[in-house]
């Protein structure tokens, strides 16, 4: 291709600069969970780089966020491009923000080159979808996919969420009438870095994602009988603590051995009453794991939980399994795919298939509409940390091939060049 139409880079990592400012933490990185003060003032940020672009800002009862380039046609469907603003305790800068900024910059390209299209084109910002409160909670809305029951039982606590709502500006009913119509969708787009380290140690530019891993996560609630520290001999001790770290070791060896290329996790552990010279007396435990196929899932769900179970009995003690979240693994659409590949060969970009290991709102999105994503390299592989760092090279080269992708499926190809 000549010379194709290409993003303003300047205007996008600047875009990704400025907003990194907001939440950024002392360790280099980025503290923006869904809702806090930080996401709230991430969200106004949005609203006004939405309005300065020329663009409607728009927002639904989930408080996604959208900038809008209308079509030529009122009666066009919608083609969604986005990710979220939402990080993780102390994450980096470039998982969510890439794919949201880079959106609204192909919106700003696309109407800049004067180009009428005849879809609708919408940057989108999901609320919450690292799961701060509820996993994947705003694009799981927009599909239809929420239900009330899922507010039951949010990672964070029914106070928390409920306060982090109302700093919104938002409801439970506002979430649950979220749902867009299927019928007035051409497909989402997901721009996001790797988090992985396969296209860099592959020298590849472009993953173009197959798959989305199925993902279960639970509270695991072991109860015993806090003690005196000293005086209860350690053969007479109830100590949930025990049993809990008992559990750790036997999932890690199980999935390792059985369930690979799965993984599991347990990023959360809170000890009451909790003090040196206590036997705890109940250790509760965040229990996530992930596999690729939502059969081999349902196994390891069976297989951790019965270890659960053992490591409970043998120390004495009561298990409690509360079910928080589950998400089945999910093919991405082979048209979708196909355009991203056309998209990076029309600009000389390598790319490869990969199945992705890390959730996405693409998994929501793919139930309502034919949904792809594509990724660009993690240095190192690292993400979920400060030092997620993706050059700039690839940030724009991303950019390049989302917009690319989004000329191909309007149909608009050879008017990129
Ligand atoms: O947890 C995930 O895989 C995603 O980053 N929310
Ligand atoms: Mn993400
Ligand atoms: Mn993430």
């Amino acid at each position: 291709m000549s010379n194709p139409l290409h993003i303003n880079a300047g205007r996008l990592l600047g875009d990704i600069a400025d907003l990194a400012r907001i939440g950024a933490s002392d360790s280099g990185g980025v503290h923006r969970p869904a809702l806090s003060p930080a996401d709230i003032e991430a969200r106004a940020w949005f609203r006004e780089r939405t309005r300065t672009g020329g663009f409607r800002p728009g927002e639904d009862g989930a408080g996604n966020l959208s900038a809008v380039l209308p079509a030529a046609d009122p009666s066009a469907r919608t083609l969604l491009l986005g990710s979220h603003l939402d990080t993780v305790p102390d994450g980096g800068r470039f998982d969510g923000a890439l794919g949201v900024l880079a959106a609204l910059e192909v919106l700003r390209t696309i109407r800049e080159a004067g180009l009428i299209l005849p879809v609708r084109l919408e940057a989108i910002a999901f609320t919450d979808e690292e799961g701060t409160h509820i996993s994947l909670l705003g694009s799981k809305a927009a599909a239809g996919l929420l239900a009330e029951a899922d507010l039951e039982h949010p990672h964070s606590s029914r106070e928390a969420f409920a306060a982090g709502l109302a700093r919104a500006g938002l409801t439970p009913e506002g979430l649950l009438s979220a749902r867009r119509d299927p019928a007035s969708l051409a497909g989402y787009l997901e721009l996001h870095i790797e988090q992985g380290a396969r296209l860099e140690q592959s020298g590849t530019d472009i993953g173009v994602v197959t798959a989305i891993v199925g993902i279960r996560s639970f509270w695991l609630t072991f109860t015993g009988e806090a003690a005196h520290a000293g005086t209860m001999p350690l053969p007479d001790r109830r100590d949930a603590l025990w049993g809990a770290a008992a559990f750790i070791g036997r999932a890690r060896a199980a999935v390792l051995a059985d369930f690979m290329p799965g993984t599991m996790n347990c990023g959360i552990i809170s000890v009451t009453p909790g003090a040196f010279n206590i036997a705890p007396g109940q250790a509760r435990l965040a229990l996530e794991f992930r596999h690729p196929d939502t059969a081999v899932l349902e196994e390891m769900e069976a297989a951790l939980l019965a270890l659960a179970g053992a490591a409970a009995e043998e120390h004495g003690l009561q298990l409690a399994v509360t079910p928080v979240g589950s998400v089945a693994a999910t093919p991405l659409a082979a048209d979708m795919i196909a355009a991203i590949e056309r998209a990076a060969d029309r600009l000389g970009r390598s790319h490869m298939r990969l199945a992705s290991f890390a959730g996405h709102d693409a998994m929501s999105m793919q139930a309502i509409t034919p949904s792809g994503m594509l990724f660009v390299p993690s240095v190192g592989g690292i993400s979920h940390n400060p030092g997620e760092v993706t050059p700039d090279a690839d940030i724009v080269s991303g950019a390049n091939v989302l917009l690319h992708t989004v000329l191909d499926l309007a149909g608009a190809a050879d008017r990129g060049s």
